[in-house]
């Protein structure tokens, strides 16, 4: 099976940033499908190395659903630090790049689907700021993160970037 066919949907995607296109295992037919289903209401998530570490899984999941959201999709997995390092291009230019992806790459991650009304910017407010300490009391980030770089979880910031990372990680078949 190949999973480098190029991934023409995603080149419309002006707004897109981070994640390369190429890395698809939803392959193009199945990531159309899931452009459609998708529109405003889901968003892609990570619990970061840190977390996972420290054992905060269950709470984390907890909280989220607590929150609202449904689970759509969700995998204990790790990323190469090439997976990594293309999850997270757009933020190559900046000086924490190799660290973010060294930290991204170090251990096992829970990759997650999530649906909500007005996912994106709920799950944002869910989990705070960037930086734990200036994260709202009660965040995911203010419970459990452990510095700006070991920051507990991963959020889209926009609908486009929602899809496009929730085809990085997943195939149609294993969203429910
Ligand atoms: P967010 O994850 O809140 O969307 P971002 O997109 O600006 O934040 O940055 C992506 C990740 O990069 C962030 O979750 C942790 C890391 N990061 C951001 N700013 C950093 C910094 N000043 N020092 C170290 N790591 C940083
Ligand atoms: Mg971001």
């Amino acid at each position: 099976m190949c999973f480098c066919r190029p991934f023409e949907l995603l080149t419309d995607h002006k707004k897109s940033e981070g994640v390369k296109k190429g890395s698809d295992p939803g392959h193009s037919f199945a990531a159309q499908n899931q452009k459609l289903d998708m529109a405003g209401n889901r968003t892609f998530t990570m619990i970061k190395p840190d977390a996972v570490k420290a054992g905060h899984i269950g709470n984390i999941l907890q909280q989220i659903n607590q929150a609202g959201f449904r689970i759509v999709a969700m995998k204990l997995t790790q990323m190469s630090s090439q997976k990594a390092g293309d999850f997270y291009a757009i933020h190559r230019e900046r000086p924490f790049y190799q660290e973010l992806v060294a930290f991204m790459s170090s251990g096992p991650i829970v990759a997650a689907i999530l649906e909500k009304d007005n996912a994106v910017e709920e799950f944002r407010k869910l989990i705070g700021a960037t930086d734990p300490a200036k994260a709202d009391p009660g965040t995911i980030r203010a419970r459990f993160a452990k510095s700006v770089g070991e920051n507990a979880v991963h959020g889209s910031d926009s609908d486009d970037n929602a899809i496009v990372e929730s085809n990085f990680h997943f195939a149609a078949t294993e969203r429910f």
